[in-house]
Formats: C-alpha cells, structure tokens, sequence
C-alpha cells in the first residue's frame, strides 16, 4: 500500500495558461507534489463544452503540459497526463451524470456565469460539466484537490456525489477535500479588478500570461487599475486593484500582506506598480525559457503523455471496475 496520499487537479487548455492559474494552483502543486501522489490532468474534454478551433485545443494541450513540467512538476515523479487518453474518465463520468441530480447543477455558479458568456451555446456539457470533474477526481480515490476559489463549488458537489453513491453501494469512492490557497486563491484582473483573470478574458490587458515577454508584463503592470488615494494598503473591498497587486506581490515574493505594506510606506503607485511588474517578471522567466526549450523536443513530450496516461489508466481502471460492478454492469 502506498503510504502517501493521493492529490488530483487539472487545468482546461481552452486558452493560455495565466497568473491566476498559476498562483491558484499550479504553485500549489508544485508545493505539495513531493508529500503526495499525484496526478495533473490536462482536460480536453472539459474545453469543448465551449466551442475550441481543432488546431488550438490540440496546440494548447502541448504547450500545457510544457508548461506544467517548466513550472517544476516532474514527469518522473508526477502522473501527468490529457483527458482524452484516459476513456475511464467519460466511462466514470456517465455512471456519475445518473447520480447527479439536475437542481444540483442548476446551482453551479461556473455554469450560470458560463451560459450568460455563451448564451448561443449552453449545451449538455456545459451544464454536466460537474460530473465529469467528479469523475476525474473519484476515479484516482484523491484526498486532495488543489484549486482557486472558483472550484470550490465543484469539489463540494463532488463529495455530494461521492457521498450519495457510497451510501447506496457501500465505501466506494474517497472522499476528496479541497485546498484552496490563503493567498492568491482569486487573482482579479488588472483592468478590471471585480473580475476573475480568467484565460477566456476578452481584454488583454486584464490578464498575464504565464508565457508572456517581461515587456508585456511590464506594461500590463504600469497600466493597472488603482484608485484615487495614494496608500498601499490591503482593503479588499474599497482598494481591489491595490489589493489584487498586493496579492500577487505577495505571493510571487513570499513577503506577507503586511511586509508589503510596510515596504511601500511613503511610496506612490508608480513604484509599487513597477515593483509588483519586475517580481512577476522574474517569477515567470525561467518558466517561460524552460517551456520554451521543452517545445523543442516534441518526442520527448509525446513520451511523457503516453507514459502517463498509461499510469494513470492503470489506476482509473480499478475504480471504474469497482462501480460498474456495484451498480450490476455484467462483467466482461
Ligand atoms: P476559463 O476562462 O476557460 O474558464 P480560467 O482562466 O478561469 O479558464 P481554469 O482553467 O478554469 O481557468 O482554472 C484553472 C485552475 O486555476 C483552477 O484551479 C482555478 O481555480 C485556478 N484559477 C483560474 N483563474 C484563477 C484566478 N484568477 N485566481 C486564482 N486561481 C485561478
Ligand atoms: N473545472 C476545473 C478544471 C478541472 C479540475 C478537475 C480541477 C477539471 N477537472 C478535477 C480539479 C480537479 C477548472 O479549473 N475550470
């Protein structure tokens, strides 16, 4: 038995990954990668719930998982893999949609704010997309799932999921608990500093690619939104730009709300706006050169996805055993 325990999360390539995600929870799984067994998931089949150009989605789930490697997840030590390889995702996921009940994803928030974004287009997908996370999630008997605030709901609907089917048919499935950061769990963006960064985001401004040129960055920074008062303080609810740089400050430092603070009494917002702009700068660097490098040597990613989805289907197969037999599937 594997001592260690086990932590899933994944990312949609349906845009280019962001600071947000990064600072949400890539970080995180960095950080807890080597106290548990994990597996990061590059999930194609959550992205079509909204319409993606073939030749992108494909592009992106490469650049992905180049991206996860240069963010420091080791394919050697990590089960990385895409969706789509792993059939017992979509096979769990039916199984799953029969346990889900319809109020329940009518609450969802990401499917409300999805629909209202996508309005010529709420499909079936969309509005089952929980169920497939569930899935994802079930199938690997995770403890831990490392997100942004955002996620929240969806994990909670997990454990309802996972609840409802062990009470009928006995300990199933374990059952997964969240791990949202206490900073940086909601990067807001920097034009618009009531809404989520978010990889879709129409205004380029707003967002920071985990890609992007230090001189992109830079001038994102520069033209943040602020406010009319001049003082660096943390106040959430009447300074958000302020307060969403003072975030990212932070955690791309590892200086803490009040160190920030302090560091920049007596300062105005063009310093603090430069100095939030060059931390982000060397924070990405050597992610962008190492993802970089890594988009050289296609063999070597192809490699690595078939490794893991190989893993990871290893271990799915025998949870999806277990549920068909439970729910009287006859055997093969
Ligand atoms: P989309 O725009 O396609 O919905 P997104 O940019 O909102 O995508 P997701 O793929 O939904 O990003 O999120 C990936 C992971 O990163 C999730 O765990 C999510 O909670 C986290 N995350 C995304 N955006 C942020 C953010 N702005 N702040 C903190 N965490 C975030
Ligand atoms: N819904 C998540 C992506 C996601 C996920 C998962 C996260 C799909 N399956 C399983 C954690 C665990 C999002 O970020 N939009």
């Amino acid at each position: 038995m594997d001592a260690k325990k086990t932590i899933f999360s994944g990312i949609q390539p349906s845009g280019d990954l962001t600071l947000g995600s990064y600072m949400g929870a890539i970080k995180n799984w960095v950080e807890l990668s080597n106290d548990y067994n994990t597996y990061f998931c590059i999930v194609d089949m959550h992205a079509i719930t909204v319409r993606q150009d073939p030749a992108s989605l494909r592009k992106r789930a490469i650049s992905q998982l180049a991206q996860y490697i240069a963010c420091g997840l080791d394919p050697a030590d990590n089960t990385i893999f895409i969706q789509s390889h792993v059939p017992e995702h979509a096979q769990l996921s039916w199984v799953l949609n029969c346990y889900t009940m319809f109020g329940e994803l009518s609450r969802m928030t990401q499917f409300k704010d999805k629909s209202a974004k996508n309005a010529d287009n709420i499909n079936a997908g969309l509005f089952t997309y929980p169920a497939l996370m569930a899935a994802d999630i079930l199938l690997y008997q995770t403890d831990l799932v490392p997100v942004g605030e955002d996620q929240k709901q969806h994990v909670e609907l997990t454990r309802d999921i996972a609840h409802r089917f062990n009470t009928i048919y006995g300990d199933v499935f374990k059952m997964p608990e969240p791990y949202i950061p206490k900073v940086g769990a909601r990067i807001m963006s920097l034009t618009t500093p009531e809404n989520k960064m978010s990889k879709s985001d129409k205004d380029p401004g707003g967002c920071i690619y985990i890609m992007d040129k230090p001189e992109d960055i830079m001038r994102s920074f520069k033209r943040a939104v602020t406010d009319s008062d001049t003082v660096v303080k943390f106040d959430p609810v009447n300074k958000k730009g302020v307060s969403n740089l003072m975030t990212i400050y932070s955690t791309a430092t590892g200086k803490t709300l009040e160190e920030t603070e302090n560091e920049f009494v007596g300062k105005g917002y063009g310093d603090f706006k430069i100095a939030v702009g060059e931390a982000v700068v060397e924070l990405l660097r050597p992610i962008r050169e190492k993802a970089d490098d890594l988009m050289k040597n296609k063999d070597y990613l192809v490699s690595v996805y078939r490794e893991g989805a190989e893993r990871a289907s290893k271990d799915a197969y025998r949870t999806l055993r277990k549920v068909y037999k439970k729910v009287g599937f006859v055997e093969r």
